[in-house]
């Protein structure tokens, strides 16, 4: 243990880790609502969990900024005004701060504290947490509000240490920025991330190459800033704003069609495309019913927009490997843009395919693919995370019976409702694999895990309940539903997809997030409370574990 460092370990009701949406509206809830002694720890230095992280170039959040927000307190959401259709990492990060300040949660988080160890006692039937700098802490409950897009993926491209220029992951980001005046650079990846960085290094960057795998639709996001009559709308619509985002399957202020594409005829089709495409954004997704899950209907639009795609980029050839696109529209999370396509119009901006010439090395000069060395002086890894399941493995945790995490993740993740896992009582995950999250506007899937772990400790502390365990059984059951939901529909096409944890090698493939819709969802969970908790088994205090 480094000097100075207490032995003495302190005692909580509930440990939070991570200070984003979830770690912060979670920590006002067990402290201001249900009275509990709470402590949140956070590795970076701030609050704003994935946006503390998230300072690349162009980084701005995909939902709309009127949807993208806490709605558990109508004095928060008359209070706060977004200036931007879609909010950039700055403000968000100004948001948080300003709901943390509100809500006084400062002084109960503690920042540079990364969580490297959690181990449940089955004897005193509680959590020992401990830091990298070696603090513990205990806890009666755990609750992991740790993202699901929190866990860097840097690729081990052979050489990448020899490399004599810089290099940066777009989601550890240097708080003071990168000059890249002057600059030759080379982006590998164009994921949502990707795609939003690319237009603003073009603008200063001496030259920019962007290494592409996988080719990807894109819409532009038509972002800007906010009229004073939306922002009227937004103080005085927002319970109906928040009834919208609370019924749809996905949490996006606005509902999707129950039109059939192939039930409309092509040239009415055309135009709803067209119009959806001027609209910009997520909502594109929304314009027929079942675009996520016939092939045929998804045809429809996946054909559209790589025409676009060809219609916007001048280069022939530039356009011919930026619309081969392998997978269905939508299949992979659909990226938004402002001026991505555009941008390969710029003479200091330009392709490389990496399915006809793949990367074989980084040297100290550049990236090396089969046909060339790129010569560079700054590598922009836009390459994603080891999504959903990374942050929790990397933290040692071990259940009941010294049983480890990753013993019992080893095929992937196994939970129940994305909410707990077999043999670890009293850990929740806020929006964990198996739940909606990532196919969810996220703030809108947070407050309703938010409030489930709430009811549900509030129920064991009136009812005198040391723990609650979700049962084998259990996350059998659900990890099968989370399977059919997801093969309901296209998502499990796209083969590179971080949803089935693809992106990373020796992942187990798995589909992680449950694709049956935040509606019914919502409603599960709503029955498993109606039903006495049915698929948790809840222990009296002291006593032996024995269902409820
Ligand atoms: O990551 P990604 P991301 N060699 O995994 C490529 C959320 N988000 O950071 O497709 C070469 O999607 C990889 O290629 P391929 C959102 O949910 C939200 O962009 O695997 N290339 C791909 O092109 C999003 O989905 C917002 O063939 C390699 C890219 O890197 C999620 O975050 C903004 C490679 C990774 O794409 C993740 O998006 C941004 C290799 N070895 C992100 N390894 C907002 O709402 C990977 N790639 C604001």
């Amino acid at each position: 243990m480094p000097e100075g460092i207490q032995s003495t370990v302190a005692r909580y009701d509930a440990i939070i880790i991570g200070a984003g949406f979830s770690g912060l509206y979670q920590l006002h809830c067990l402290r201001d609502k249900l009275g509990l002694n709470v402590k949140l720890l956070e590795a970076g230095g701030g609050i704003g969990g994935t946006w503390y992280w998230n300072r690349y170039p162009g980084a701005r959040c995909d939902s709309e900024s009127h949807s993208y927000a806490y709605f558990f307190s109508k004095e928060l959401l008359e209070e706060w005004e977004w200036s931007e259709r879609y909010p950039g990492h700055a403000e968000i990060r100004r948001y948080l701060n300003h709901v943390a300040d509100r809500f006084d949660l400062k002084r109960d988080m503690q920042f540079d504290a990364r969580v490297t160890a959690a181990h449940y006692s089955d004897t005193k039937q509680d959590w020992t947490v401990e830091t990298e700098a070696g603090e513990r802490f205990q806890a009666t409950y755990l609750i992991a509000a740790v993202g699901c897009l929190s866990s860097a993926n840097v690729p081990n491209i052979p050489g990448r240490d020899d490399f004599a220029g810089d290099w940066y992951h777009t989601g550890r980001w240097p708080h003071e920025g990168v000059d890249f005046s002057g600059k030759r650079v080379g982006q590998i990846g164009t994921g949502s991330t990707g795609i939003q960085a690319v237009p603003v290094i073009a603008e200063t960057a001496g030259h920019l190459t962007v290494f592409q795998r996988t080719a990807n639709y894109s819409i532009p996001a038509r972002n800007g800033p906010l009229s004073g009559e939306f922002k009227k709308y937004m103080r005085s619509e927002h319970d109906q704003i928040r009834e919208v985002v609370q019924t749809t399957p996905n949490g996006h202020p606005f509902r999707i069609s129950d039109t059939p594409a192939l039930d409309v005829d092509p040239a009415r089709r055309h135009a709803l495309y067209e119009h959806a495409w001027e609209t910009g954004g997520l909502r594109f997704r929304a314009i027929f019913q079942d675009l996520i899950t016939n092939k045929e209907a998804n045809d429809t639009a996946s054909d559209f927009l790589k025409n676009k795609i060809r219609e916007v980029v001048k280069d022939p050839e530039t356009a011919r490997v930026l619309s081969d696109i392998d997978h269905p529209f939508a299949a992979k999370r659909p990226p938004i843009d402002t001026h991505y396509f555009e941008a390969y119009n710029r003479d200091n901006v330009s392709l490389v395919d990496l399915r006809a010439t793949p990367i074989e090395r980084i040297t100290a000069n550049g990236i090396q693919t089969s046909d060339r060395e790129y010569p560079l002086d700054i590598i922009v890894f836009a390459t994603g995370f080891d999504a959903m399941t990374g942050t929790m493995l990397k933290i040692d945790i071990t259940g009941r019976d010294g049983r480890t995490l990753k013993d019992a993740w080893h095929a992937g993740p196994r939970t129940y409702l994305g909410l707990q896992i077999p043999g670890f009582p009293n850990l929740f995950t806020l929006t964990g694999p198996g739940s909606p999250s990532v196919l969810c506007n996220m703030p809108v899937a947070i407050e309703q895990h938010v409030n489930w772990v709430t009811d549900c400790i509030r129920h064991m502390r009136e009812h005198d309940h040391a723990t609650i365990e979700t049962t084998e059984d259990r996350a059998d059951d659900w990890i099968a539903e989370v399977n059919r939901a997801a093969d309901a529909t296209l998502l499990p096409q796209a083969n590179h997809s971080w949803y089935l944890g693809a992106n990373v090698p020796g992942k187990p493939r798995i589909f992680m997030p449950y694709a049956g819709g935040m509606d019914r969802y919502r409603t599960i969970c709503d029955e498993v409370v109606e039903n006495g908790y049915d698929g948790f088994v809840l222990t009296k205090t002291g006593a032996e574990a024995a269902a409820d």
